[in-house]
């Protein structure tokens, strides 16, 4: 088990966690009990997948996309003592302070991240604006009550992704400027804001790559910071004869100036193989949103929707991660 400190961050001694299988070598493993959350945990979801999970009060909350039997896609909160059992609220998220302009037209929120950023918890995600997705943006300080502030970018735009603390004195976020359809292009870019407000100062970080990783790709969980750089761990697409395919990977960011991008894995991490991956709504689909890590022991915990219908389980090790992205990096 590695013992050096990497991470800079804090301990999470009760992570959920599962050794790596006997003979396997890979740097991210499942959790064999997977799928984590099953599509049907509340009795109105049809699915509940692409969701983020955060430690809360020395337990777990998080803010979860179910989709339900009418097919509205909407942000659920939810906790859990293990990380492993949650209990998810049976409606949906009442945002409140949003801009009337804002919430009038919300058709659908989708595909949170959330991130402890100062002194409270910010959630992005993909926010529905005058019928086009774009970043949507609340706080909030106990996960009874959100505050929506205004949407980050003008549409169209996904995967938006804060950065848990401020880079040269500015708030920053990651995101992927995108279509109003299941788009088939797209770059991560990194923007930042001195106020949560005003977002500028926008740069390239990464455009797709070959393989699995060639038509579009955005950013996935919060990064997270390291003596190496910023661990990000993000999804990429091939699109195949039978459409899309979504796969886990991971890159390693500059700390101070992180749309420069040190080291990115050529192969994937994930990719959709095992049954609950392949089969569902959407086939074929793994899409990490979330990861708690203990920086103790650089035990990382990857939640991750699987065939936009259920949520899943990987773990690592960041040191081996790190090790694993430089060994095969593209750059
Ligand atoms: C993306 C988003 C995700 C979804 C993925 C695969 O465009 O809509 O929510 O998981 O497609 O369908």
């Amino acid at each position: 088990m590695p013992q050096k400190r990497t991470v800079i961050g804090d301990d999470l001694p009760n992570i959920p966690w599962e050794d790596r299988p006997a003979g396997s070598s890979d740097p991210v493993w499942r959790y064999s009990r997977n799928p984590v959350i099953p599509r049907d945990l509340i009795p109105t979801s049809n699915s509940i997948f692409n969701s983020a999970v955060i430690p809360f009060k020395n337990k777990f909350a998080g803010v979860f996309r179910c989709d339900d039997k009418c097919r509205r896609m909407q942000l659920y909160r939810g906790e859990s003592d293990d990380g492993l059992n949650w209990r998810i609220s049976p409606d949906p998220i009442d945002f409140k302070g949003a801009d009337q302009e804002i919430a009038a037209y919300n058709y659908g929120r989708y595909d949170p991240r959330v991130c402890w950023l100062e002194d409270r918890y910010y959630v992005t995600w993909c926010n529905g604006y005058a019928g086009y997705p774009t970043i949507g943006l609340a706080y909030t300080y106990d996960f009874e009550e959100f505050f929506q502030l205004e949407n980050a970018f003008l549409p169209f735009n996904r995967n938006g992704v804060l950065f848990p603390r401020k880079i040269r004195g500015k708030y920053a976020m990651l995101s992927r400027p995108s279509d109003m359809g299941h788009t088939p292009f797209g770059d991560i870019f990194y923007s930042e804001s001195p106020d949560m407000l005003h977002w500028g100062r926008h740069r390239l970080v990464m455009r797709p790559a070959g393989g699995w990783q060639s038509t579009k790709i955005g950013a996935g969980p919060v990064p997270i910071e390291t003596s190496e750089g910023w661990l990000l761990i993000y999804h990429g697409v091939l699109t195949s004869c039978n459409g899309f395919v979504y796969s886990m990977g991971a890159a390693l960011l500059d700390l101070d100036e992180p749309w420069k991008v040190r080291y990115r894995t050529a192969p994937y991490l994930l990719s959709p193989q095992k049954d609950y991956e392949c089969v569902g709504d959407v086939p074929n689909v793994v899409f990490p949103c979330a990861a708690l890590c203990d920086a103790a022991t650089g035990r990382l915990a990857i939640y991750y929707g699987a065939a936009d219908t259920v949520t899943a389980l990987a773990f690592a090790y960041v040191d081996e991660l790190i090790d694993f992205t430089k060994e095969n990096s593209l750059c």
